[in-house]
């Protein structure tokens, strides 16, 4: 096993649990035997919670969850939980104002990350800007939430911050996409010195010729600081006859220039098998969106939604993640040049 070391704070009170017989000791993440850790209908007037974004926050946890209404649109709603496993969520969705503390709410949000950069957290989801792109807004109470500009032109998604500032300016990830259902689409790099104005645009990964994510891939979890690089966990998406199947990917981008891929997996590290993932209002989807580490032992906690219906959670150690995603390394000269054409 190799010494790779997370750089970044302790969470000695992040969810964790080894790895059972349950799962195949030869695959490099494992799920909580409890899965899914939220269920449907958790609470008035929303159906089903997935796709959603949690972190350590004062002694406990805080999270923007993807609440589907009952009307079939999703919005964002705050959750809190002591042990990042248990979760209970307020009724009313959050209320984004804008820099006058008016009312400023988009039409719809989903698929929310969550981000902190110094004191400030970032929540970035997708929603309509005369089609699918990028919303942000920040706080740092978790009372008051002020949208800022948004980020890029239509269309786009997926969207997720790094956790610190690099070279001086902000660093995002994002995935340009059309207004539906995507059939194509790689993960970009944009930086910014104030989050107002996004540019130096970057090519970092794209999908690949192993099948699994040959349709499309798409950011997950913020980037992990590591001795390797930054640990990004993804989603890639493969196309079959009854749908799309989404699994979960990883790759480790070079630390000071993020749109050079050092090493990305051929392999996997998670798809579809549990009853959760692969049943539900859309079959076949595991779609990560947060991560939770704890840097003096090097656990991982992923969060991801379950078939469009449920979180469910998966944990690895960041040396066993680093050594599968380096042994099975397929990253091609297009990967591993710094994206500028
Ligand atoms: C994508 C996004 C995700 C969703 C996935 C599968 O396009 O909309 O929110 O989980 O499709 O339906």
């Amino acid at each position: 096993m190799s010494e790779t070391k997370i750089i970044g704070s302790a969470a000695p009170n992040m969810p964790w649990q080894e790895r059972s017989e349950k799962s195949s000791e030869w695959m490099p993440l494992w799920r909580y035997n409890e899965n899914p850790i939220i269920g449907r209908n958790p609470v008035e007037g929303v159906a089903r919670i997935f796709n959603s974004a949690v972190m350590p926050y004062e002694d406990a946890f805080i999270g923007v969850f993807r609440g589907e209404q009952v009307n079939g649109i999703p919005h964002i709603y705050l959750g809190h939980s002591r042990d990042g496993i248990s979760w209970s969520f307020e009724k009313e969705r959050i209320n984004f104002t804008d820099e006058k503390g008016r009312s400023f709410m988009p039409l719809y949000a989903y698929d929310p990350r969550l981000v902190r950069i110094e004191d400030t957290y970032y929540i970035m989801w997708c929603q309509d800007f005369y089609g699918a792109s990028i919303g942000i807004a920040k706080t740092t109470d978790f009372k008051t939430f002020t949208r800022l500009e948004n980020p890029f032109l239509p269309f786009n998604r997926n969207a997720v911050l790094f956790p610190r500032k690099i070279n001086g300016n902000f660093v995002m990830l994002s995935r340009p996409s059309d207004g539906g259902h995507t059939p194509f689409g790689d993960i970009f790099l944009s930086e910014s010195p104030d989050m107002m104005y996004w540019g130096k645009h970057r090519h970092v990964m794209g999908k690949s010729s192993e099948w699994w994510e040959s349709l499309k891939i798409g950011g997950g979890a913020a980037p992990i600081e590591t001795t390797e690089g930054w640990l990004l966990f993804y989603h890639g998406v493969n196309r079959t006859c009854s749908g799309y199947v989404y699994s979960i990917g990883g790759a480790i981008l070079d630390i000071d220039n993020p749109s050079v891929v050092k090493y990305r997996c051929g392999n996997f590290l998670l798809t579809p098998e549990e009853w959760y993932e692969e049943r539900g209002f859309v079959p076949n989807v595991t779609f990560p969106c947060a991560a939770i580490c704890d840097a003096a032992s090097g656990r991982i906690a992923i969060y991801y939604g379950a078939a469009d219906s449920y979180v469910g959670l998966a944990f690895t150690r960041v040396d066993e993640v680093v050594d599968y995603i380096k042994e099975y390394n397929t990253a091609t000269s297009e990967d591993t040049e710094p994206g500028r054409r």
